[in-house]
């Protein structure tokens, strides 16, 4: 630290961002100030500048000289650049290379924060912090960083790197504590790494409080039995999550586990009927047909999965590194560990060769007619016995429907599409309706100590932001779905400080910054909101994507955030960018319209699993009026308005918590260890508001305890006790006892505020101190006795 330079240099890097805090406002962009300014000293310092290459990426370089407006850099690779002295942004010194902290960083650049990043990356370090943010960058590779070691250093605080650990510590810290329910919020792009930071997270907590019963061992084995149902190789990862998922785990008195339940989120169903090419259904599938017993397989007459449509549209059939009877093995233990009956297994199991047969069922086309017949083959037979309906039953409800005309009901035959439609809503109800009963099953499982429980940490695995070249339905829910969180970041970071610094009287310059408000009132106002525009649309019988799409023009042309396109498409101006979304599909994927005939169909069956998916679906949809149109489709909620319902459940939940944020980074496309993407990682950065959070946690200050809290917790360490006792002149003698610089902390109204870092020190001493006098205490008991 004694390099003159590096002295200078943050003495200046420090001055600006203290500028930078006020004229910085705009969000997510993140702004440095003018390198202008500071120009004349890098040049006399000859000390590093980020440059910004023809091609948008920045490299390292010094300045030589400068004339006007440009300047000529010397690059990393010997190179000679004359760039605009507008393209040229600040570097930090040498010594800051690698900190832990972004808001370590002198210079908070995106060039810088990116470097410091990928520093860390290329020498094996993957978790960072942005404040209280936790960056998670996925290592592609096994790391020796997890496990009964790691979890007790840093149970003990021997280690205080960035980790899962560590913000799952502070979590269950704080939670023990304050008595106050925690969330961890997971969130990154596909094959990020937030099922397995998930994980990671469970199994600290896990070791750490143990569970009573096993409790533990069973919550850490649902996560393999909904990965099982759950999960499946797409083009961006071989274990992608096709479902969220909240878990709450909640706490007895004494911080050992004693329950949990666990919510789940939007499972993708047309995985069940639908692959794109290099893509797998869910894993259970390819499982079952690999790792079945002969008995089993006997009994569900399965085959080989090469052998069922559904399956073999695509030709993935297998994952790289992945042995899928290995896998049933697993499951079947997990299944076990949370006291799945072997009945209720044996029903499961059914379900899903029942599935795996209905994609096999053909349809045949009479000549000159335009309806179908249902071929009376093996898969129809095999659906019908693992279903336990009559052949005829299940063949009338795949090839006709009922129609109400007048008095009468008459069945009308389906054309070929119909019923290819109505044999895949079939699977999908089933599979969907079997997920939804296994987690059902789980949480019975977990349901144990929750009634006396009063804390709890929740832990939530969604999906990230998604932008691609085609964005439908599903983008759609997912992107509204990172809006509202994004909001419960934004409000939690940006609003709750600010307005807690201005209520309390504390000298703060404000800090503006962008809610997304707007945005999601954009989807979700009533009526003329995306969401209830398009149940509008799905509800009238000639509406179309295009009607839908015009509909949108029409009432939301005026609205900032909404844009209307050619071709049935329409943009959306996300917090983390614009989307294209194209309408195709919307409304039948908004409707997943289901017909009477099936559910009546699934009602008729012998079979106990059947029963119950007709009997649940059936209390969930009002009934037609006896003289309208009833009989041609189920009236249940819309997809959207009931991912919005869940969706505001979720947020009154996480807002009863005191979040703890993960930001997940994939750092390639490729999905291999070492190598780091840049422009890709930049563009997560910017999605996840991590830049931004840098900013504001630097320049704030996030600790806070209110006078009488830090006199209670801190006041006997005072060495004397002056007359007044009040606690706002105990909390002052401490903090000049303890020396705790004023540029460190603020007095508000009701509460003091640390800039990072200052509590640490205050925390050994109490620590210290109270251990101190254990021992005495101890020595007096002894002698005593
Ligand atoms: V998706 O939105 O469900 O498609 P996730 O959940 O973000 O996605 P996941 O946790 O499944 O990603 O991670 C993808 C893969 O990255 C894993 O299968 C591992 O192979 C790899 N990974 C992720 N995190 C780690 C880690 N901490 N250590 C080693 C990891 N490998
Ligand atoms: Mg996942």
């Amino acid at each position: 630290i004694s390099d003159v330079n590096f002295e200078e240099n943050l003495e200046n890097g420090d001055k600006d961002s203290a500028d930078f805090a006020v004229k910085s406002s705009s969000f997510p962009k993140f702004k440095e100030p003018e390198l202008n300014e500071n120009l004349g000293y890098f040049i006399k310092k000859k000390l590093r500048v980020w440059c910004q290459l023809k091609d948008g990426q920045w490299e390292l370089g010094h300045i030589q000289s400068t004339s006007a407006e440009t300047a000529s850099v010397l690059l990393g690779n010997g190179s000679l650049v004359i760039a605009s002295t507008g393209e040229l942004l600040p570097a930090n010194p040498d010594i800051l290379e690698g900190v832990d902290d972004l808001i370590q960083l002198s210079y908070l650049n995106e060039p810088s924060v990116l470097h410091n990043l990928q520093f860390r990356f290329t020498h094996d370090k993957f978790y960072s912090k942005a404040g209280s943010v936790l960056i998670a960058i996925n290592p592609f590779k096994k790391l020796k960083l997890y496990g009964n070691d790691y979890i007790t250093a840093y149970r003990q605080k021997l280690m205080d790197s960035p980790h899962v650990y560590a913000i799952t510590d502070t979590a269950y810290s704080e939670m023990m504590r304050d008595e106050v329910n925690q969330s961890l919020i997971i969130s990154g792009e596909s094959g990020a790494g937030k099922t397995e930071t998930a994980k990671i997270a469970m199994q600290y907590l896990g070791a750490l409080s143990g569970g009573s019963g096993g409790m533990d061992q069973k919550i850490y084995q649902t996560s393999s039995i909904l990965e099982a149902f759950g999960n499946a190789k797409t083009s961006r990862n071989d274990n992608s999550s096709r479902f969220g998922k909240l878990i709450e785990i909640y706490f007895s008195a004494t911080g050992t586990i004693c329950g949990a339940k666990i919510q789940t989120f939007l499972l993708e169903k047309s995985r069940v009927v639908q692959l794109a090419q290099g893509e797998r259904s869910y894993h259970i599938f390819y499982q079952i047909c690999a790792g079945a017993s002969s008995v089993l397989k006997e009994k569900l007459n399965l085959k080989a999965a090469s052998e069922y449509k559904y399956l073999n549209q695509s030709s993935r059939l297998v994952v790289d590194n992945v042995n899928d009877a290995e896998k049933f093995a697993q499951l079947m233990e997990a299944l076990n560990t949370i006291h799945l009956s072997e009945e209720d297994q044996q029903h499961a199991f059914e379900m899903l060769a029942a599935v795996l047969w209905m994609g096999n069922i053909s349809f045949q086309v009479a000549e000159n007619e335009n309806y179908v017949e249902v071929l009376s083959d093996e898969a129809c037979k095999m659906v019908a016995s693992l279903l336990g309906c009559s052949l005829e039953d299940l063949i009338l409800a795949l090839s006709t429907h009922k129609i109400r005309a007048g008095k009468e009901t008459v069945a009308k035959k389906l054309t070929l599409q119909q019923a290819i439609d109505t044999r895949d809503a079939l699977a999908k109800f089933v599979y969907a309706s079997l997920f939804e009963w296994l987690v059902e099953k789980i949480n019975r499982s977990l349901v144990k100590g929750r009634w006396q429980s009063r804390r709890s940490i929740s832990i939530l695995d969604i999906y990230g932001f998604e932008s691609f070249k085609k964005n439908s339905f599903e983008q759609f829910c997912i992107n509204y779905a990172n809006e509202r969180l994004q909001q419960h970041f934004n409000r939690h970071l940006f609003k709750l400080q600010q307005e807690e610094y201005e209520s309390d009287g504390i000298d703060w310059t404000k800090v503006e910054f962008e809610d997304n408000q707007e945005c999601l009132d954009l989807f979700e106002k009533k009526p003329i909101g995306l969401i209830s525009l398009l149940d509008e649309e799905s509800n009238f019988p000639n509406g179309s994507d295009l009607t839908f799409a015009n509909k949108l023009k029409q009432h939301l042309e005026d609205h900032p955030s909404f844009k209307g396109e050619r071709g049935g498409a329409f943009s959306v101006r996300h917090y983390a960018g614009e989307v294209l979304y194209n309408t195709t599909g919307f409304l039948e994927k908004n409707r997943d319209p289901l017909q009477p005939d099936t559910i009546q169909l699934l009602s008729s069956c012998s079979r106990q699993l059947p029963q119950l998916f007709a009997s649940n679906m059936q209390s969930q949809t009002p009934k037609p009026p006896s003289n309208g149109p009833g009989a041609s489709e189920l009236h249940r909620k819309s997809v959207g308005t009931k991912f919005k319902g869940q969706l505001f459940k979720l947020m009154q939940q996480l807002n009863n918590c005191t979040p703890h944020f993960i930001r997940c980074i994939k750092p390639n496309s490729k999905l291999l260890p070492g190598l780091y993407e840049k422009p890709l990682v930049l563009e997560q950065l910017r999605c996840c508001g991590v830049l931004e959070v840098v900013r504001i946690s630097r320049s704030g200050y996030p600790t806070r305890v209110t006078h009488q809290e830090f006199a209670e917790r801190y006041g006997f360490l005072l060495s004397e006790f002056g007359v007044t006792q009040d606690p706002l002149s105990i909390s002052a003698s401490v903090l000049q006892q303890f020396g705790i610089q004023p540029e460190m902390y603020q007095v508000g109204y009701t509460k003091l505020y640390f800039r990072v870092g200052q509590i640490g020190a205050l925390e050994d001493t109490r620590k210290r101190v109270l251990q101190g006098t254990l021992e005495v205490q101890k020595h007096f008991r002894r002698h005593l006795a």
